[in-house]
């Protein structure tokens, strides 16, 4: 199958060239989310070429600049659009991993569809979800997660909720993240993209 444009320009690290490309298609009225999928596969391609030796880490934050970037453009489509507030998410990215362009989106496009979302930002503990979820009383937490090596963090911090009897539902997203994590980690539901994690808002919040 051939390679979507935007998403080897991603790879190859052409930033220009991918903002022309997103900045064109949004004109087209092709829908955020699609062009935010389309990076999305870039990216993962960025992450087996440094799997691989074949990009270093110099590339790696290249990568995620120029996703930045796009996120830039696509940002008003992504969280412009209501006003009114349907109740309140909270999300963050667990302890030890600092990876944030995913959660962004996740967040943009909660706000865009009318939540009031209280973004922790990265490498948050567990007593930070614990005490923010005391403060808010959301029915809803996201927790994002990249790294493996990460994901016992997120257990963590599920297991502390857990503890502290607190009535709120865990959805959890990441590139790697499947329903055997979801069981491993003791999460409630599991999102493989930002659309995902807005259908379980909104089964939540109706
Ligand atoms: C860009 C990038 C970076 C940037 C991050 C910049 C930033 N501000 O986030 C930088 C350079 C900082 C970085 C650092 C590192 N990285 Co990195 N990184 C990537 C890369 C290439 C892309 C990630 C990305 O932004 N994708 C684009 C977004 C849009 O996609 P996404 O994050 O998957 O999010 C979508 C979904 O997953 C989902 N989602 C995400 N979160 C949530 C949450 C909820 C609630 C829901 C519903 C959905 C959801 O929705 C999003 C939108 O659709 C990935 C490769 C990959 N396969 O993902 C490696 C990758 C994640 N990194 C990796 C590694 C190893 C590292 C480093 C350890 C490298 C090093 N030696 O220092 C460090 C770790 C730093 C740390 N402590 O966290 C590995 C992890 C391997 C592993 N098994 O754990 C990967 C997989 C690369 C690889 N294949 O080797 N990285």
């Amino acid at each position: 199958m051939a390679v979507d444009a935007l998403s080897k320009a991603m790879t190859e690290l052409e930033e220009d060239e991918v903002s022309a490309l997103v900045k064109s298609r949004l004109d087209g009225g092709i829908a955020p989310l699609e062009i935010v999928n389309a990076l999305q596969a870039g990216m993962v391609e960025v992450g087996k070429r440094f799997e691989s030796g074949e990009f270093f880490l110099s590339e790696l934050v290249m990568a995620g600049e120029i996703m930045k970037d796009a996120m830039t453009i696509l940002e008003p489509q992504l969280s412009g659009g209501s006003s009114d507030s349907k109740g309140t998410v909270i999300i963050g990215t667990v302890k030890g991993d600092i990876h944030d362009l995913g959660k962004d989106i996740v967040v943009m496009l909660l706000k865009g569809s009318g939540y009031n979302v209280i973004d922790l930002g990265v490498d948050v503990p567990k007593e930070k979800f614990v005490e923010a979820i005391k403060e808010s009383q959301a029915p809803l937490v996201g927790m994002s997660v990249l790294l493996t090596s990460c994901q016992e963090a997120m257990k963590d911090a599920i297991t502390a909720i857990r503890a502290e009897g607190l009535d709120i539902k865990v959805l959890i997203g990441g590139n790697y993240v499947d329903k055997t994590v979801m069981e491993h980690v003791g999460a409630d539901y599991y999102g493989k993209d930002a659309s995902d994690g807005l259908k379980v808002a909104e089964q939540i919040f109706s």
